[in-house]
């Protein structure tokens, strides 16, 4: 099964289009461009109005809490009610006319009024004339996305397309003051793509095809690593405390208090990473031997509807209703008894 999914992959991966740069990691040399766009990304075209190009900044930043790189654009507080739609743009090689491909993207959002959007723009040899146009679903937003959420849509690329022109990005409009945050986007086949989950069909179904678990709580409850760092930084407090009475220069200290916390700091991350891996593991395990197919991510904290960013998060939960086997308080007790 596994040798056999592996060949239909490699025969996807090879007739999909090649999206160059599509999570944002490699950043251009930038010349004479405004000094708001810092690091625009390689392989992209970013577009703005002529003489207007302080309404929109793009740049590709790592997120705080995030792992990578991501493209971010964000309209000027300002922006006129001119409509303009601000993209990253690419022209994909690699494409098959006759063929279907869904195109996505992941993205984020702080203070936009409309859902970013991924669109393909099918051009004939001449590059003026459309032959098709396909473009992802468009949603109000009224709170930030704050976990990401892709945005796809499918097109099927007529016969006589010599373009694949793909733009991922915002409208102007209701959107002034925002940032879309972009990243990993993806081309696929979608026919290819369907016939690997009708021939999965065939293979024997997963017993239970979905379950969840609450990470935070997972996190909260199975902490042992983290307690050592905490441990650690309470015993560091205490000494410099101590060492503050004695020490007639400060200088010293603060610089290896500095050293210290970013030790710290790496340590955490390194606490978290290795956790985590543990988790994974544990869950691995428990889905093997009880035949489940996926694990979803969910919170079991309920909505406090005093707090803000509480009501947000809870607004914004991908699990809205679950039936499903919630598999949280197994992977704790798996994870103390390894431990142990
Ligand atoms: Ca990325």
């Amino acid at each position: 099964m596994e040798m056999f999914l592996a060949v239909l992959l490699a025969v996807v991966a090879a007739d999909a289009p090649v999206v160059s740069n599509p999570g944002f990691e490699q950043v251009r040399e930038q010349t004479g461009l405004p000094k708001s766009w810092r690091d625009l990304p390689q392989g992209w075209h970013c577009t703005s109005l002529p003489n207007e190009v302080r309404l929109v900044c793009y740049e590709t930043t790592v997120g705080e809490g995030q792992e990578s790189r991501a493209l971010q654009i964000t309209v000027a507080a300002d922006h006129p009610d001119t409509k303009v739609a601000y993209n990253a743009t690419q022209d994909v090689k690699g494409f098959v006319a006759g063929k279907s491909y869904r195109v996505s993207a992941k993205v984020r959002t702080q203070g936009l009024g409309n859902l970013p959007m991924i669109c393909v723009q099918c051009l004939d040899p001449s590059g003026s004339k459309f032959v098709a146009f396909a473009r992802s679903p468009g949603r109000a937003l009224n709170a930030d996305i704050q976990e990401w959420e892709r945005i796809e849509t499918t097109i099927l690329v007529p016969e006589g397309t010599a373009i694949f022109r793909l733009r991922v990005g915002i409208p102007s409009e209701g959107n002034a003051g925002g940032t879309a945050m972009i990243d990993d986007v993806e081309v696929v086949e979608a026919r290819a793509a369907t016939v690997a989950s009708s021939e999965c069909d065939q293979e024997p179904a997963h017993r239970i095809p979905l379950a969840v678990i609450d990470v935070a709580k997972v996190f909260k409850e199975f902490n042992h690593k983290m307690q050592s760092v905490k441990l650690a930084i309470a015993d560091f407090d205490r000494n410099v405390k101590a060492v503050r009475v004695e020490q007639t220069d400060p200088r010293d200290l603060e610089a290896e208090i500095k050293a210290k916390k970013a030790t710290f700091l790496s340590d955490e991350a390194l606490a978290y990473a290795e956790t985590y891996r543990e988790i994974e593991n544990v869950v691995q395990r428990i889905c093997r031997e009880r035949e489940i197919g996926v694990v979803i991510r969910y919170t079991s904290d309920p909505m406090d509807t005093k707090d803000r960013s509480s009501v947000l998060q809870a607004v914004n939960r991908p699990v809205v209703y679950s039936a499903v086997p919630d598999l949280t308080a197994d992977v704790i007790a798996a994870l103390n008894k390894s431990s142990q």
